[in-house]
């Protein structure tokens, strides 16, 4: 949920979501390492009330502006459901990091159903970027065929990255960040992009 903190500065939350390995980590390190003109604290890790650390990393982006980016990433393994719900809450934006490789479909699968079920009624309506990483492998899983398995038939943009390059995290990075403003401060401008996101989603699997 945006807000403005005690600076008066507003925050948007921002969550890589996705299997355990996907990429998450490898892209907020790229944003860290590779973007120019915001201002960015660390990657950390964050500790729950009583102590004991989450395992997730958090990094504060900045801009030029009064607007700052919260981005998280959250714990893949299928045991750590409960952290993901937590750190869900509030979301402006989700990237979900799909791990193209063929031997991870099956991961992608219960990630993203979980995802689903978390979202509830918000699915298809708060912002959410489908990244497929990993395009540089091989025998990477090609779009339409990750894009049916995953049932990903709504307004979802898609983006393909090579994270350990930094291809495409970037764009990534910018798309989310301008669909949770939309999203939050925009309605209806929103309201306007989900149709095209669905429609471009419509003509990409039945191509
Ligand atoms: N081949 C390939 N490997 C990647 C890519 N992105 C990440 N990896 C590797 O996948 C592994 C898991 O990455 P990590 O960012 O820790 O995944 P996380 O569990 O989602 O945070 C690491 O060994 C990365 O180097 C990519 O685009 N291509
Ligand atoms: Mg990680």
């Amino acid at each position: 949920m945006v807000y403005k903190d005690k600076q008066g500065f507003f925050r948007f939350k921002i969550v890589f979501y996705g299997p355990s390995l996907s990429g998450k980590t490898t892209m907020l390190k790229v944003l860290y390492n590779r973007i120019s003109g915001l201002k960015k604290s660390k990657i950390r890790s964050v500790e729950d009330p009583s102590g004991r650390t989450l395992y997730f990393d958090y990094m504060p982006l900045g801009t030029k502006s009064k607007v700052f980016f919260d981005i998280y990433t959250v714990p893949g393994q299928r045991r750590h459901k409960k952290q993901r719900k937590f750190l869900l809450e509030g979301a402006d934006a989700i990237v979900f990091v799909v791990d193209s490789d063929p031997s991870a479909l099956q991961e992608n699968v219960y990630s993203i159903n979980e995802l689903r079920e978390f979202l509830g009624d918000k699915w298809g309506e708060i912002p959410l970027i489908i990244v497929l990483n990993k395009r540089d492998l091989p025998d990477a899983l090609p779009e339409t065929v990750l894009l049916r398995a995953l049932r990903i038939n709504g307004p979802f943009p898609v983006f393909k990255t090579i994270a350990i390059e930094g291809l495409g995290v970037k764009r990534v990075f910018q798309e989310a960040a301008r669909l949770a403003m939309l999203y939050r401060v925009f309605p209806d401008v929103y309201r306007r992009e989900l149709e095209t996101l669905a429609q471009t989603t419509r003509e990409k699997l039945s191509s």
